[in-house]
């Protein structure tokens, strides 16, 4: 079953992935979105193990509401690519570091798609700035969350501007 994890509200974005396994990468995307106020759902959908699943989540997910896709898989990770075939909606690929190799399997497997195909692809383990390119991509059509973006961005401005004015003490 899709788990909105703010029932109240149908959810914007979907946080998808290989396996349960990818979530202690994925969370720091969900905690993002709610950092934002954006509501969102969690789902495990496998491209090799659930294949109808993952077109069918695919096929559906503007239907219900989505309007981006954070997608997170590890190894040969076919998950973020096979879902931009199926939905017009942006995809954004989390590549995740398995214990073998050092996830360059997995961001090599995301980012290299062919023509015709995006997959906006973050670094190993980004799923934090795949959460936040979410809402930057909410962001351009909604002015308050736009701000919030902003207000973020702010934020870590002056956490730099902090730690300079510590070094100097
Ligand atoms: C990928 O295989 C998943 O995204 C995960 O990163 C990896 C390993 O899955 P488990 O064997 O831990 O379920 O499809």
């Amino acid at each position: 079953m899709t788990r909105p994890l703010h029932s109240s509200e149908t959810p914007v974005v979907g946080v998808v992935m290989g396996s349960d396994s990818d979530w202690r990468v994925m969370n720091a995307a969900s905690e993002v979105l709610t950092e934002f106020g954006i509501p969102h759902e969690v789902e495990v959908v496998s491209a090799h193990r659930t294949p109808d699943k993952l077109i069918r989540y695919g096929r559906e997910a503007r239907g219900r509401g989505l309007r981006a896709i954070i997608a997170g898989a590890g190894g040969a990770a076919h998950l973020p690519g096979m879902l931009a075939s199926v939905t017009a909606l942006p995809v954004i690929g989390v590549p995740v570091q398995l214990a073998t190799l050092d996830g360059l399997d997995s961001l090599l497997s995301i980012v290299q798609m062919p023509a015709g195909i995006p997959v906006a692809t973050v670094s190993i383990n980004g799923a934090k700035n795949a959460g936040l390119l979410a809402a930057r991509i909410l962001g351009s059509a909604d002015t308050a969350l736009a701000e919030r973006v902003e207000a973020y961005a702010r934020d870590l401005e002056a956490q730099v501007d902090e730690k300079n004015r510590r070094l100097k003490d």
